[in-house]
């Protein structure tokens, strides 16, 4: 038996102040992440303990103690407040998983600000809604993503300034745009961190819709307290652990566990900013004697496919602890983990939303492959009969998940959009707009989204914002954008276009239109497949049906027809 208990008798009578105690903090007084992840940690005698281990895919590597990040992070809070950077304004992390990145993170929340990560892999266009939507003060980015920030900073009158952490000095800096060095800037030994309140914003994640634009999901500093106790329970991560997880802080996983869970326990952790690559990964593992490793189902897919033989050049007996987030979890997944590694992967459900662990394996759990287990203790969900939205009597029928709020991580609203979040609940319950199943044993069994909405890998892409930016391709008319299976990713983007007269469809034409999409929103949301039809179907009213056409991708039953237009 692990340390940190059984699952029932955690469940029984949890609750948050179970965390709170450990992490010393008192309901009424000051909260703040930045100092809990840094000057806690150097206050309780382990400021001399690694924090951060960081290696990049040119085989630079720099490593942090808990006082550097502490130094770093009071460093990064008062040249933002020199800019003029109030509490609360929103200021973005536009940056490849370099260590400014992380320490960044912990000095907007330190001169209280409200971060916004976003991925560096992101175009203009989907860079534009999500700094237009949140009217975001500043970017903190480097020298090479800066020309996507200029092209739309005639559009964006709050943004005032480009932060550049990397300025050579080799080109002239543009238009707002100021130069940051972590490593020049005169170290700020002491510094009082922003007294924010439990219920003081803290940070904003965009998720795709599936209708209208990206959201921003509001987190408050209090969502702390469920972070850290998920990954100490979960997670399993003990004092003297190695910790790896392959999320970017651009994805919700890559803050609450990349940044928040790992550094309020004061553990050391590891990053790698590298695409993937099968022997990098069990190098970088057997380096560094990694003991807790967070990942997800299309990276251990990956790794499946590079095969078992590969894993036998490496020594990864440091693994103690597995887990997976993202998507479903394959039992083959499960299984081979276990055979390969000697340790199962631990399938975790959460979102962006929830910011923290709610559906979970647990150490000492059975685990059934296939499943992602049981509520964390705290979190009472469910499974509801969409038509009432109550509680099924039986078990083993399908259904919505829904979760009762008032858990700390939950989001507090959609930025600007108090009407979408309200719709996210129903008879009391929040709706995660996932459908599931319960066994007889309280296991969930994940079966799909509710909505369009496409998991590419574990990233949502919202199909709409997708055919949106199609349609200012100049050759395309219409555009309906719908899942498609894959190996690898579980699901990939699929478009089907008509073109404008004049436009003939070609090889040329396909890939000019996925560069278009790759270029504009990211590489995640590009099509993999392109179908130029002559006419897409519509229902009466004129509403394209991406049913149908998913249907026919997913090789399933079309359904009722009877709205189509032209049949
Ligand atoms: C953390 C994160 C959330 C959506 C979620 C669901 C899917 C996440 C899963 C899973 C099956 C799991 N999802 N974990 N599906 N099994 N273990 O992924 O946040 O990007 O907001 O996505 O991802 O559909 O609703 P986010």
């Amino acid at each position: 038996m692990s340390n940190i208990g059984s699952y029932e008798e955690r469940y029984k009578d949890f609750t948050w102040s179970v965390a709170e105690k450990e992490l010393e903090f008192q309901p009424g007084k000051p909260l703040n992440i930045g100092w809990y992840c840094s000057d806690r940690i150097c206050a309780r005698g382990k400021g001399d303990k690694t924090a951060l281990v960081w290696e990049s895919a040119s085989g630079a590597a720099k490593t942090y103690t808990y006082h550097d990040v502490r130094r770093l992070s009071n460093t990064f809070a008062v040249f933002l407040q020199g800019l003029g950077l109030k509490p609360q304004d929103r200021i973005c992390l536009f940056m490849d998983k370099i260590p400014e990145l992380y320490i960044g993170l912990l000095g907007i929340f330190k001169m209280g600000g409200i971060a916004q990560p976003l991925f560096s892999a992101f175009g203009d266009e989907s860079l534009f809604v999500r700094l237009d939507n949140a009217q975001t003060s500043a970017v903190i980015t480097q020298k090479k993503h800066a020309p996507k920030v200029r092209k739309i900073l005639d559009k964006l009158p709050n943004l005032k300034h480009i932060i550049i952490v990397d300025h050579d000095g080799k080109a002239p800096l543009k238009d707002r745009d100021v130069a940051f060095s972590l490593e020049k800037a005169d170290p700020v030994e002491t510094f009082d961190a922003y007294p924010s309140e439990a219920e003081t914003p803290s940070l904003l994640h965009y998720t795709s819709g599936t209708t209208g634009q990206p959201k921003g999901v509001k987190h408050v500093h209090y969502s702390l307290i469920s972070q850290y106790m998920t990954a100490r329970w979960v997670l399993d991560i003990r004092d003297d652990d190695i910790y790896w997880c392959t999320a970017d802080p651009g994805w919700v996983t890559g803050t609450s566990y990349g940044i928040i869970a790992p550094w309020s326990l004061g553990v050391t952790q590891c990053v790698m900013d590298a695409g993937f690559s099968a022997e990098a990964w069990y190098k970088f593992i057997e380096k560094h004697r990694i003991t807790n490793w967070y990942s997800a189902p299309t990276a251990i897919r990956s790794l499946m496919k590079a095969g078992d033989e590969i894993v036998k050049k490496f020594d990864l007996s440091s693994l103690r602890q597995l887990a997976s987030v993202g998507e479903p979890l394959n039992p083959e997944a499960v299984i081979w983990s276990e055979r390969v590694f000697g340790k199962a992967f631990l399938d975790t459900y959460f979102q962006t939303e929830t910011g923290s662990i709610m559906i979970t394996n647990y150490p000492d759990m059975k685990i059934k492959p296939g499943s992602m287990g049981k509520p964390f203790p705290g979190i009472r969900a469910t499974v509801l009969d969409p038509k009432t939205y109550e509680p099924y009597a039986e078990t083993g029928k399908i259904g919505l998940i829904g979760i009762r709020p008032g858990w700390p991580a939950m989001m507090r609203t959609y930025w600007n959009n108090e009407e979408t979040y309200r719709k996210k609940f129903q008879n009391g319950w929040y709706m995660t707009g996932d459908r599931a199943s319960i066994d007889k044993e309280g296991y969930f069994w994940f079966v799909g989204r509710d909505d369009d909405i496409i998991n590419t890998g574990g990233h949502l892409v919202s199909p709409f914002e997708v055919e949106s930016a199609l349609l200012e391709h100049p050759a395309i008319a219409e555009s309906a954008v719908v899942s498609k299976p894959d190996p690898i990713n579980m699901e990939v983007v699929k478009a089907f276009v008509t073109l404008k007269p004049g436009f003939t469809p070609s090889a040329d034409l396909d890939l000019e239109i996925m560069n278009f999409i790759r270029k504009k929103l990211s590489p995640l949301a590009m099509p993999q497949e392109i179908t130029f039809s002559d006419a897409l179907p519509k229902t009466r009213s004129g509403k394209i049906m991406r049913r149908i056409l998913k249907a026919k991708e997913w090789g399933e039953e079309i359904g009722d027809t009877s709205t189509l237009e032209n049949d």
